[in-house]
């Protein structure tokens, strides 16, 4: 497949070859990776300064945690958090998306400096995200989401996980476009561990080509998360912690990129830009 760019992208980041690595900056107390590392305004915006310099394309700003089990934080604690980030990063030339499931945050963070909405919810979490982001006019990732974190560990049945995943999504796509979202400016995202065992996330793994179908851009995050922690487990059957599953997100990175994914959302991205240009190279057969 040929990479997919949804429009509305800065100048720099348009017709890219390679797929691009989106670093994790989450100003959150509780995330399950970074969770409480960046509580302040200084220290985000130099790690989102170092994301950047270690080659990042943009960073993805977030002031809610989604981890299973996580609580909900107002709209306004949300925008306490991101939106002097955003400005700082702005300032600093960093280019960055809002990861948010509120309507009002994702004003207020455009507003800031991002140049794109991720809402984790595909528009399902706040009935006015999809009108907002039309006025807005800039790319909005359309995650596979079917409820908050308290309860999606209960939301994992399926009859075929790849094909309910992408009628899913495509529906949200359709109710995007109907509330007047550009559909060139719709980036889906299959939302690994969102309501997913790990034998979901690796059959959606196994078969993007049914996502690519979709004809839309296409964004993966599986950093760290939960499913590699299970695959990784020692002889005893313990997890892999978080701390130490970045090389085999490092492989997800490559072979998402040989697939041709727009872009993979990482917390480590030094190892994964490395992974793309692979991923890049063996996509295009040239170096
Ligand atoms: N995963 C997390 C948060 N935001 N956004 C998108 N588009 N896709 C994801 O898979 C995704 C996301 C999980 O939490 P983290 O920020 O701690 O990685």
């Amino acid at each position: 497949m040929n990479i997919r760019h949804p429009a509305g992208l800065p100048a720099f980041l348009n017709g890219v070859e390679h797929s691009l690595v989106v670093g994790v900056l989450n100003v959150t107390p509780d995330s399950f990776s970074d969770g409480g590392k960046f509580a302040d305004v200084g220290s985000a915006v130099a790690h989102g300064i170092l994301l950047r310099d270690q080659g990042a394309s943009f960073i993805d700003v977030g002031g809610e945690s989604t981890r299973p089990g996580a609580s909900r934080v107002s709209a306004l604690e949300e925008q306490h958090r991101v939106l002097e980030v955003i400005a700082g990063l702005s300032a600093a030339g960093v280019a960055t998306s809002i990861d948010t499931m509120h309507a009002s945050t994702a004003v207020a963070a455009v507003k800031a400096g991002a140049f794109m909405v991720n809402d984790v919810s595909g528009g399902l979490a706040d009935p006015e995200m999809v009108s907002e982001v039309a006025a807005l006019n800039v790319p909005y990732v359309i995650m596979h989401w079917r409820g908050h974190s308290t309860e999606m560990s209960a939301l994992t049945t399926y009859v075929d996980v790849v094909a309910d995943v992408v009628a899913e999504l495509r529906n949200r796509v359709e109710v995007a476009v109907g509330a007047g979202i550009a559909r060139e400016s719709i980036v889906i995202d299959p939302g690994l561990g969102f309501a997913k065992d790990s034998d979901h996330n690796w059959a959606i793994l196994n078969n993007l080509a049914a996502f690519d179908a979709l004809g839309l851009p296409i964004l993966i995050g599986a950093s760290r998360k939960r499913f590699i922690g299970a695959l990784l487990q020692d002889g005893e059957g313990l997890a892999r912690s978080v701390d130490k599953r970045d090389i085999a997100t490092d492989a997800i990175s490559a072979l998402a990129a040989a697939a041709g994914v727009w872009a993979v959302r990482v917390h480590d991205v030094v190892g994964s830009v490395d992974a793309v240009r692979v991923g890049t190279a063996w996509r295009l057969g040239r170096g």
